[in-house]
């Protein structure tokens, strides 16, 4: 709808604000079309009038004319689903009118006092977005643009704003009133309500807004900064989940702490608040002294959660304190720069895992991570640099590109600098940026002034998208050895041309013959095609490239066999070990699923792990990462390269047949570790390892053996006492077709059912089991009782689960694509966030044997056709059509 028709109307008509403009072709915003605000709005004043129904939002806002912007005798309060109650202003009333969603007020002088009243109904929030009800409480989210469904607002990064917040509402409901900043006044009103003052002395936009109501508890331990100041910290939950918080408030204790050793950041409140809720879109929120996090983020015991789960907790809490320097205190100029902060808190959460629990594991699980989530979307219709030119929906754009890939080109830069010159660079930009919105550009100039290096060609990275290949060859001649390396980066959607990328690789050449192994030295790639000679000790050289995985690429090369069991067994950079071992497995499984001649790759594999199960110098946790197989989304990022297609088909059975094969030439190995492991306890230093690899065993014994897994399985179901196990068990045990696993299942949800996070866990298994009825279960299992679209957790335990699961999702009926497309369809009228994420499994379609790439596409238009999407899913299926 052109919105210059829309009538002023000072009194506020209903229907103007219905009146929003097509969700059908929503606009598409730019990066150059950048402009700084018209307006500063130095301070804020919002008073809420909190009820579940019905909540009335006062909110002041003083405005100034910005000397820096274009001038305009209008200001745009963005709104999304508003209607005004009143707008005055300098206290009489204001002349506005509508401009689709937003508010426009006529604003004619240097500094004006803006008041705006709005009423919402939390409890019809079903988006999750803005102030919503969840379980009783209310609670906000509001990056990237949830604030501006709550008030009228320029809710855009770069306006920052001092504000003060006075909440009331009746005290049963909400005993406890939570804000950013520090409480400076509260007390009782009538009508047995109550009320609470905040005021967050550091001015910060609209998104890092937050405000909490509700009947919660504290776990609550102070810590002291370096300077000495007393912070109180506070994990706020629901009573029944207290006893399951401890791990969270160390683990914050923990990252206040490193964030100090390691980048010299101190905290800056008096008070840290996180609350746990249980309906949020995505795993927790940095709000300036008032984190809102994921349930799935903060509760843990070992009752009750993984290993994994306690890691990806303590990794959240820290990610999530780290960006009060990295986002909060230096923000983000628009949402293009999202990089700038969630790359780099990436970084930053990856360094700080790597200090608590080993630099070696924590550093293949995110390339695990990287390889899994990151490759395919660079490779596939939604690619987009890590800072991207145009978007429809800031939304879709929280990708595993803006944040790990992210996360690696910075990586890069501290590679390249050294990690101490890499500190004076950070130092820099948050001394030059402190309570500044800034962008991806400040920060490479703040590393290059600070840490001393030339970055002009690296920015390539920011504005390039797609993973770059690197092809190595290399030739002998006398005493040196030469590497011949060519990179090409692919074309992506937008961007049929690329130039080559500085690509920093740590390189080693050991000697295969007499076993010596050579000193590590970095070298940097920047021409399309580039040889380095490097010093050769004696013959049968052996390249160790990409150690520790310094650059996001691809390396393709071959290498003979014995040279990759080679680096398998004695490289001395762990990453370089599980690398060789992927290679093998990678070359193995792709020509298998080709049908190419499989030579002896399958007993090459084999051998391999067999050194790697029966090496006694190696810890479990390492041997659990050795034992991981390639996964099959990476399998069909390497069988489809060029012209040629992945065939999910293929691949499942390639997969399957190496786990049985392995499972069968080991199987007395395996059983030995599985007993081994069996008898560590649960809080031996080894405890950890031993239940990772136990599992991994039990799983290679299934593919082999069903009949002895199922009773192993049950075996170790029965006895566990810690929910690794538990869940290790059940897992194996879904897979399989044997009495054991109704059993089992039922036990587990009869003994959990309380527990949401844990039910939850019963639905992934469930939908990520190896059972050949697997679709016929998620179906029937969507129908379960506790089975709810309205909760993002449970959505996602089902059905995400079944999108991420190869062999139910590719079902060749095309099955698994109807039942996501319907999902989409279903979630998008009531969270369609969470919808839109649905969408890039489908969008993969180009990359697949020609069978199913119609069923996906055929399942994408049907979406298409429906009509009446939401910004959100439009987008991404629009993208993954024409991409
Ligand atoms: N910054 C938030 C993510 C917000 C996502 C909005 N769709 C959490 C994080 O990255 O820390
Ligand atoms: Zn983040």
């Amino acid at each position: 709808m052109d919105i210059a028709t829309t009538p002023t109307n000072p009194e506020g008509n209903p229907e103007l604000a219905d009146a929003a403009p097509s969700p059908q072709q929503p606009p598409v915003i730019l990066r150059e079309d950048y402009r700084p605000f018209g307006w500063l709005i130095r301070e804020v004043s919002l008073h809420f009038d909190l009820g579940v129904t019905r909540t009335r939002v006062r909110a002041e806002l003083a405005v100034q004319r910005n000397a820096r912007a274009d001038r305009a005798d209008m200001i745009r309060l963005n709104g999304d689903s508003l209607k005004p109650v009143s707008v005055v202003v300098d206290g009489a009333a204001a002349d506005w009118r509508m401009d689709g969603a937003d508010l426009m007020v006529p604003l004619h002088g240097d500094s004006h006092l803006i008041v705006i009243e709005t009423e919402i109904d939390p409890s019809a929030n079903t988006q999750l977005m803005g102030l919503y009800a969840s379980g009783g409480m209310l609670c906000t989210q509001c990056e990237a643009e949830g604030f501006r469904r709550i008030t009228f607002f320029p809710d855009r990064p770069d306006v920052l704003s001092v504000y003060t917040v006075r909440m009331e509402g009746p005290k049963a409901a909400f005993p406890v009133l939570l804000c950013n900043g520090n409480k400076v006044a509260e007390g009782e009103g009538e009508d047995s309500t109550h009320w609470a003052e905040w005021h967050d002395p550091w001015p910060k936009p609209s998104y890092l807004f937050a405000l909490v109501a509700g009947d919660l508890v504290a776990n609550s331990k102070p810590f002291t900064t370096r300077s000495g100041r007393e912070v109180e910290c506070n994990i706020w939950v629901r009573p029944e989940d207290l006893a399951r918080t401890d791990h969270a408030l160390e683990s914050l204790h923990r990252s206040m702490k490193w964030d100090e050793e390691t980048f010299g950041r101190e905290y800056d409140l008096d008070l840290y608040n996180i609350v746990a809720v249980s309906d949020f879109n995505m795993g927790a929120m940095e709000n300036k002294g008032l984190n809102v996090f994921n349930t799935k983020y903060v509760l843990a015991d070992p009752d009750t959660a993984t290993d994994a789960d306690f890691d990806a907790v303590e990794g959240v809490i820290a990610h999530e304190y780290f960006h009060n320097w990295s986002g909060n205190r230096v923000t983000c100029r628009d949402w293009f720069q999202l990089s700038l902060k969630e790359g780099f808190t990436v970084l930053r959460d990856q360094l700080f895992s790597q200090d608590m629990r080993g630099e070696a594991v924590k550093r293949i699980e995110d390339v695990r991570i990287l390889r899994a989530a990151q490759f395919p979307e660079d490779a596939g219709p939604l690619a987009h640099p890590i800072r991207p030119d145009s978007y429809r929906e800031i939304s879709n754009f929280y990708t595993a590109t803006v944040y790990n890939k992210g996360a690696e080109v910075i990586r890069m830069m501290r590679s390249m600098a050294g990690v101490d010159r890499f500190r004076a660079g950070t130092d820099l930009y948050f001394d030059r940026h402190d309570g500044e919105a800034a962008t991806c550009e400040d920060f490479v100039k703040a590393i290059e002034d600070g840490a001393g290096i030339d970055l002009g060609q690296f920015r390539r990275w920011y504005s390039q998208a797609g993973t770059p290949r690197v092809n190595v060859s290399q030739a002998v001649e006398g005493g040196s050895l030469t590497l011949t390396l060519k990179q090409r980066v692919p074309a992506t959607p937008g961007q049929p041309d690329k130039l080559p990328m500085p690509i920093p690789l740590r390189v080693a050449v050991h000697l295969r013959a007499t076993g010596a192994l050579g000193a590590e030295q970095l070298i940097v790639l920047t021409e399309a095609e580039q040889s380095f000679t490097l010093p050769l000790a004696g013959p049968d050289p052996v390249v160790s490239i990409n150690r520790g995985f310094t650059a996001p690429v691809v390396i393709d090369r071959t290498l003979a066999r014995e040279d990759l069991v080679f680096l398998a067994a004695y490289d001395d950079d762990p990453f370089a070990r599980y690398e060789a071992l992927q290679e093998l497995a990678v070359g193995h499984l792709v020509a298998q699923a080709r049908g190419e001649a499989p030579g002896d790759g399958e007993s090459a594999v084999v051998g391999a792990f067999r050194a790697i199960l029966t090496d006694t110098d190696l810890d479990d946790s390492m041997r659990g990462e050795l034992m991981v197989l390639p996964s099959e989304t990476y399998l069909f990022e390497v069988m489809a390269s060029g012209d040629r297609k992945a065939d999910p088909g293929a691949i499942h059975a390639a997969r399957e047949g190496l786990k049985a094969a392995i499972g069968i030439g080991l199987a007395d190995e395996l059983d030995a570790l599985h007993a081994r492991t069996s008898a560590v306890a649960l809080d031996d230093p080894a405890g950890r390892g031993a239940r990772k690899v136990k599992t991994q065993a039990l799983a290679l014994i299934a593919a082999a053996d069903p009949a002895r897994a199922a009773t192993l399985a049950a075996q170790q179901y029965d006895a566990a006492d810690n929910m690794t196990d538990r869940q290790g068990a059940l897992m194996v045990l879904c897979g399989l077709d044997c009495p054991e696993r109704a059993e089992r299942l039922a036990a587990f949800h009869n003994r959990y059912r309380d527990n949401a996070l844990v039910v939850d866990k019963w639905f992934t298994l469930q939908a990520l089991s190896l059972h050949p009825d697997v679709i016929a279960q998620v179906r029937e299992l969507a129908q379960h009782p506790d089975f709810t679209l309205r909760n993002p957790n449970r959505v996602r335990s089902l059905h995400m689960a079944f999108a991420g699961n190869p062999q139910g999702f590719h079902d060749a009926s095309g099955e698994g694509y109807r039942m996501v497309a319907d999902v989409i369809l279903a979630l998008d009228p009531i969270n369609p966030q969470t919808a839109a994420r649905f969408v890039p499994s489908l969008g993969r379609w180009r990359r697949i044997e020609p069978g199913r790439a119609a069923l996906m596409k055929a399942e994408l238009e049907r979406i298409a056709a429906a009509g009446n999407l939401s910004r959100d899913t439009f987008e991404q299926v629009s993208r993954s059509l024409d991409g």
